[in-house]
């Protein structure tokens, strides 16, 4: 996510030149703690710490938690996409708490405790509930679904998630006739999560981050709640061990681990509209059409096989491809000015 202000936001997606492609990958091995000096790129992608860039598996260096987790392919959301390698899903990340860069929160999320985990539904509801960490992944049927994510950067992925509709979850707490809206809470552990203990690490966010759906949007049966990708459960950095995805919404309001859900009749705020509310509004539906301020949204690279960095440009899908699911959702409604 980009602001104007802070120098290190300037490696954005649209600027990227070879010179910051070759900063970003010293970072990276200065985090992993290789030595720089003297050591030949062959040696280190032997080592294994240019698989982000050659797009093959997890770095050794990084501790891998994941459990085994199997789902059924749901006959609805199963396109024939190209999917994005899981590499690149498990190192190119956006989660503020664990660090600005795109491979800050494979790194300082690694050791992150997701178990026992405790998630509250509350507010507008007959019946609140509370789930722990084992009935995140029992109480509800699993299935894989293949998604587009687009985040508001301008980039884009095909993964395949595995969870349950968050209309399932809302259903079970029975929400009372008032409820107009759903917000979310991720967890705030300064502790763990380094970026909330520090402006200079976290990107200056009030912490911790929250987002919101209308509640119709929330019982769309393609709003998800993710627990795990490429058949096993989340890892940290993609938001273990419950996070939402909203595929016809840009990236930033599929928030990560969460911790509360709770039913209002209020509009709640949502962490990157108060941060900057100029760029990014309450909807955010992935619309080409509406440029963000500082650059176009008319196409997006796609993050396949090969160079991370690798230019594949194909256009933006209004509604990231959901038009037809999800445009009724809108009827009415001026989305140049509710972007
Ligand atoms: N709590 C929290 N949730 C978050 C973010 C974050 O910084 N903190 N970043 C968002 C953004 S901008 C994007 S694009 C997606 C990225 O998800 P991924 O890293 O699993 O691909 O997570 C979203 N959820
Ligand atoms: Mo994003």
């Amino acid at each position: 996510m980009l602001i104007r202000k802070p120098s290190r936001w300037t490696l954005n997606e649209n600027e990227a030149t070879p010179e910051s492609v070759y900063q970003h990958r010293r970072d990276i091995l200065k985090k992993l703690g290789i030595a720089l000096v003297g050591m030949p790129i062959a040696t280190s992608a032997q080592a294994g710490v240019f698989d982000l860039f050659s797009g093959n598996k997890m770095t050794d260096s990084i501790t891998d938690l994941r459990r085994s987790l199997t789902a059924p392919e749901s006959s609805r959301y199963h396109p024939d996409l190209s999917l994005t390698p899981e590499s690149k899903i498990l190192q190119y990340n956006n989660f503020y708490e664990f660090g600005t860069d795109k491979s800050d929160p494979a790194v300082r999320a690694a050791n992150f405790k997701t178990d026992p985990w405790s998630v509250k539904i509350d507010g507008l509801v007959n019946k609140p509930i509370i789930l722990g960490y084992d009935d995140i992944f029992k109480k509800f049927p699993l299935e894989e679904r293949i998604y587009r994510l687009r985040c508001v950067e301008a980039w884009s992925m095909n993964i395949p998630w595995i969870g349950f509709s968050l209309a399932d979850l809302i259903k079970h707490a029975d929400p009372q006739s008032n409820a107009k809206y759903v917000a979310f809470e991720t967890l705030y552990d300064p502790k763990q999560m380094p970026g909330q203990a520090s402006t200079r690490i976290g990107g200056g966010i009030d912490y911790p981050y929250v987002e919101g759906l209308r509640l119709d949007e929330a019982m769309h049966p393609l709003a998800l709640i993710s627990v795990g990708l490429y058949g096993r459960t989340l890892a940290p950095q993609n938001g273990a061990p419950l996070r939402l995805v909203v595929p016809w919404k840009y990236g930033f309001k599929s928030i990560k681990s969460i911790v509360r859900i709770t039913l209002t009749d209020k509009e709640p705020p949502t962490t990157w509209n108060r941060l900057a509310p100029q760029e990014y509004g309450f909807y955010a539906n992935v619309n080409p059409k509406v440029d963000h301020p500082r650059w176009s949204q008319a196409s997006e690279r796609f993050i396949g096989e090969g160079n991370l960095f690798s230019s594949r440009r194909q256009p933006s899908l209004s509604f990231n491809g959901y038009e037809k699911d999800v445009a009724h959702l809108y009827k009415g409604m001026d989305l140049r000015k509710q972007f």
